[in-house]
């Protein structure tokens, strides 16, 4: 409706705490605000102190102040007329120092990377979706929305993922998108309804938004028959890469992202400035109709993560093969995803080292069963401040959305340095990498 009225929105995860709702509404600056009724108390003064007009609610039974003005209005509108490059959409993504920074999307490159899916995916208005992903990321937004819009498809709408209620609709449905963590769980909870049998009429799973294990690709196959269609994507490019649909492009490759996409050129840069061969690992760079303009208000950024020649830097590392397959092998940037989601260490270290008696922290990645990877802090005391780990996790709460807090949080004496005293994060990944094996 937003993008109808000729506006321009900006989702936000549920989960955020106040700190980080202040700083995301002052920074967009919107004109209106819209926010449940329960946390009208709190989102409200802090809108209106940052000049918002309007604040309005709506909840999830459709009661609240948005729907009741709208009321007053027809129901008929003339959509907005647009131009391809006016602003849609921004999409905040944290950064790997320092806040986070909205990746300002327009109308083309939403528009063109639906009608990319559409296709590549072979939606059909016959399609029926069943989506159980968050709507204030690009996975469940822009792709699960959008395809299963413009399609005319149905959707099976599920405000929470809940893999047993999913399962028991998977026979009604053609289509499922899902971070991994949503594809393990479906394996874990609900073992024997997942069967051939349910997924008979099933057409397509989609994995993406992190890396999906060798193990889950093959287990799935092997319970349900179906081979799960992995693809890579950013908020700052929408979906990027894909596995191929229909056979004759090519078989599903577990471990690899697929090719990149109709319209979109994928390149892996080596570290001075030149291209990689087939097979050597580099920097993932890319361009296309798909990827967006810029950072909201952060001229500096733009200058930093696209390449003269106006390429864009994923910060993910990886190679393409010989038959054009991508596949990543890591990252370049310090980004934690936990169950799809971002966690940049730069932000929770910097709420940890203002916390009484911390000299400094570090939060590293290790591998987790459930989400794919999770947060651990460790964290130095100043001479003389006695810390506790649990303590400091429970501080963290309330400041952060929940799935920033560290699962662990240990307190040493010294953080491992090279001779150019940078933190060796990989020594501290290695050290607690069986925590939760
Ligand atoms: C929840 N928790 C998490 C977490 N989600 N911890 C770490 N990582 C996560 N992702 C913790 C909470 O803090 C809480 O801990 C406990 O789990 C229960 O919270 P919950 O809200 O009830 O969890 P649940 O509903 O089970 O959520 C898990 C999930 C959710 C996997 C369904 O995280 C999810 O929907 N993830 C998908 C994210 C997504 O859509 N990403 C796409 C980004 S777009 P405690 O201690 O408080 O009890 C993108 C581009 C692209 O990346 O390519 O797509
Ligand atoms: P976001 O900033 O939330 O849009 O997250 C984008 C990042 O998610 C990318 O830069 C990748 O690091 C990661 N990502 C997305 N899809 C995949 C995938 N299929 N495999 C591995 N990493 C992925």
């Amino acid at each position: 409706a937003t993008l109808r009225a000729g506006f321009v929105f900006l989702p936000l995860n549920t989960a955020y705490q106040s700190g980080e709702i202040e700083y995301f509404i002052g920074n967009a600056a919107p004109a209106v605000v819209v926010c449940s009724g329960k946390n009208f108390p709190w989102v409200s003064p802090i809108a209106f102190k940052a000049g918002t007009r309007h604040v309005f609610t709506l909840n999830d039974d459709r009661s609240g102040s948005l729907l009741e003005r709208a009321a007053h209005h027809s129901d008929v509108q003339t959509p907005a007329v647009r131009r391809a490059d006016d602003l849609a959409a921004i999409l905040y993504t944290s950064g790997t120092t320092g806040r986070s920074k909205g990746a300002m999307l327009s109308h083309r490159n939403l528009l063109s990377n639906a009608q990319t899916l559409l296709d590549y995916w072979g939606w059909s208005s016959k399609d029926v979706l069943i989506h159980a992903l968050p709507i204030f990321h690009v996975h469940g937004l822009f792709v699960a929305s959008h395809c299963a819009l413009l399609a005319g498809a149905r959707m099976i709408w599920f405000a929470k993922f809940d893999p047993t209620a999913v399962i028991k609709r998977l026979p009604e449905a053609t289509v499922f998108m899902g971070v991994p963590t949503l594809y393990v769980r479906l394996l874990a909870n609900a073992s024997p309804q997942l069967t051939r049998e349910a997924c008979a009429n099933m057409r397509l799973f989609v994995a993406g938004s992190a890396p999906l294990l060798i193990e889950t690709f093959n287990e799935f196959h092997e319970r349900t028959g179906h081979t799960i269609l992995e693809r890579y994507g950013m908020s700052e490019t929408c979906m990027l890469t894909s596995n191929p649909y229909r056979a004759a492009e090519g078989e599903r490759r577990g471990g690899t992202v697929g090719f990149p996409l109709p319209g979109v050129s994928v390149r892996v840069a080596d570290d001075k400035g030149g291209t990689c061969a087939v097979d050597e690992i580099g920097g993932i760079e890319v361009r296309g109709p798909n990827v967006f303009g810029g950072y909201w208000r952060m001229p500096e950024k733009n200058k930093e993560e696209f390449t003269a020649d106006g390429w864009f830097k994923t910060g993910d590392v990886g190679k393409i093969d010989a038959r054009g397959y991508v596949t990543i092998v890591g990252r370049s940037k310090d980004l934690i995803i936990s169950g799809g989601y971002n966690v940049y260490p730069a932000e929770i270290e910097g709420y940890i080292n203002e916390m009484p008696g911390v000299a400094e922290s570090a939060l590293v990645g290790v591998p987790h069963p459930d989400f794919g990877e999770v947060g651990v802090a460790v964290v130095i005391a100043k001479p003389g401040a006695q810390l506790d780990g649990e303590a400091i996790i429970t501080a963290l709460k309330g400041q952060l959305a929940n799935f920033k807090i560290p699962k662990r949080c240990f307190v040493a004496t010294e953080l491992p340095r090279n001779t150019m005293g940078k933190v060796q994060k990989n020594l501290l990944r290695e050290q607690h990498k069986g925590l939760f094996a």
